[in-house]
């Protein structure tokens, strides 16, 4: 049973001792009808979440509010549509940060809620983009909720299962653990419905049968920092209940509780000031951040000579000059199993107004046949130990690069030799695991730019989503903004995790 305990009608500045519980986080694009549902769940007659008339008047903050279901208590948290814009401004980093912080005591479902009505082209890419930025793990954790279904729909899934589902949604969905529910509209089905009330009975077990809390290092940072935060308030509680009493004895009760509520009010600007630290603490660092992305992204971003080739899944192998985004190209071999992965980005392809500097690998393959790889000098590939390392800084007859052999295996084999040439083509492209078997080389598909398995964390999830409505079919010659996007995270996420490369477990 839902309930609704505390709204999120609140100051700008949360306390976060309020919202120590596991959050539900609803997740999709603006309009789709997450604080509908928010509100739905909640159960009240008044609306907590604010449902927007327009797109425009849509509030920009995110709002929370405590629910129990079953015997447990959880935040719902709604966040607004900061997710489907490319304007990285001061208060949708804000807001970023804000998920972030709220989210500390991990994250028991993310409730995707997709519009069912307008299943189109559109529609499709996006559920394929989302299923390209999500983390495994992550979609553990994930409930698809199909929204703005009509009647009929609503109160026969398995008809609107059948009717409007296409192979995309299935494979979506069913990856997702199956779990999926109709948010039932508000307008058709009143509180007292049967059929309202089923369907939020099944969510609400969808989300009790997803085992434990997801978390994640940045998530447990921020509960640290909050638990530090609440222990300086109970030792300030104390105190202040020490010299109350102390006061009480000399001063009498009216003076002992004047100075109580004083130092009260004093005690609880502290913490929020501390909670608005660590805000301000994300922030600044999206901000030095963000300088460094401009900083990079007017530098090029080069990745591979054009004729440089991948095996797709299909076993043909082409040229990178022929890649589509969607192919599924050999990106890995682990445990004599290979492995494929979707190409979601072309950021670059074709001609540059200069010449750069490209490393040109040579290496011999363990059937003894000679092999060369053209990348530019500060593009990663991996040595034997499966470290990173910049194409120019690989030694001949010293480095040892993974290169694929017989029976689907990685084998190391020694550089014999690199040249830097100059080379006015190049392709930037990336898959969802980050890496790429080029030319039969273990590689990056990253210059000097993030891991993305490092996005894959959850914290960033809502990032990911925002790319959705970026279309897949992005093939110019400019640097895709998702990019830029990308490396500014990824310096946030290093800068806040001190944590090291975590390409390839
Ligand atoms: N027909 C229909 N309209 C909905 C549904 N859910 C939300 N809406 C409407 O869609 C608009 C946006 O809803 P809202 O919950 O604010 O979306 P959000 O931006 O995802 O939070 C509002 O006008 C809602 O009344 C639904 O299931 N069916
Ligand atoms: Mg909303």
């Amino acid at each position: 049973m839902a309930g609704y305990i505390s709204g999120p009608e609140q100051d700008q500045i949360i306390s976060l001792s309020d919202i120590n519980a596991p959050v539900i986080l609803l997740i999709g694009k603006t309009g789709a009808g997450k604080s509908t549902l928010g509100n739905l769940l909640l159960k009240t007659s008044k609306e907590t979440f604010p449902v927007s008339g327009s797109f425009t008047s849509e509030t920009k903050k995110s709002g929370y509010a405590n629910i129990k279901i079953g015997d447990k208590i959880y935040n719902i948290v709604d966040t607004p549509g900061i997710f489907d814009t490319d304007d990285l401004n001061e208060d949708i980093l804000k807001e970023i940060a804000r998920t972030i912080q709220k989210c500390a005591h991990g994250i028991k479902a993310i409730l995707f809620v997709l519009e069912a009505k307008r299943y189109t082209k559109e529609q499709e890419k996006m559920v394929n983009m989302i299923k390209l930025f999500l983390g495994d793990d992550a979609l553990e954790y994930m409930i698809t909720v199909f929204s703005h279904c009509d009647k009929k729909q609503t109160e026969d899934p398995e008809y609107f299962k059948k009717v409007s589902w296409n192979k995309q949604i299935k494979v979506f969905v069913n990856s997702m653990g199956n779990r999926w529910t109709i948010s039932p509209n508000p307008d058709l089905f009143s509180p007292s419905s049967n059929v309202r009330q089923q369907r939020l009975r099944e969510l609400e077990n969808h989300i009790l049968s997803i085992d434990g809390v997801y978390t994640n290092e940045l998530l447990e940072k921020a509960r640290k920092k909050q638990e530090e935060i609440e222990k300086i308030e109970r030792a300030a509680e104390k105190k202040r209940k020490e010299e109350y009493d102390e006061s009480k004895r000399k001063e009498g009760e009216a003076n002992a509780r004047y100075r109580y509520e004083r130092q009260r009010i004093i005690d609880e600007k502290t913490t929020k000031d501390k909670y608005e630290e660590q805000i301000k603490d994300i922030m600044s660092q999206i901000e030095i951040l963000n300088k460094k992305v401009i900083e990079l992204s007017e530098k090029d971003n080069k990745c591979f000579g054009l004729e440089t080739q991948v095996k797709l899944e299909s076993g043909k192998t082409i040229q990178m000059s022929e890649l589509q985004t969607g192919d599924r190209v050999l990106s890995n071999i682990r445990n004599g199993i290979t492995e494929y992965s979707d190409v979601y980005l072309i950021a670059h392809i074709g001609k540059l107004d200069h010449e750069e500097a490209f490393a040109k690998v040579s290496f011999t393959r363990p059937d003894g046949s000679k092999g060369q790889l053209r990348l530019t000098t500060t593009h990663y590939v991996f040595d034997e130990n499966l470290s990173i390392i910049f194409a120019k800084d690989l030694r001949p007859g010293e480095t040892k690069i993974l290169v694929s052999g017989d029976n689907n295996k990685l084998v190391p084999v020694f550089v014999d030799d690199v040249t830097i040439e100059l080379h006015d083509e190049y392709i930037s492209f990336y898959t969802r695991a980050g890496t790429v078997i080029a030319n039969g080389v273990l590689s990056s598909c990253y210059d000097q730019c993030p891991p993305s398995q490092m996005l894959m964390d959850l914290v960033f999830l809502p990032v990911r989503l925002w790319t959705y409505i970026i279309p897949s079919t992005h093939r110019e010659e400019r640097l895709h903004p998702y990019v830029q996007f990308l490396e500014t995270m990824y310096f946030l996420f290093i800068n806040a995790m001190e944590k090291g490369k975590r390409f390839i477990d």
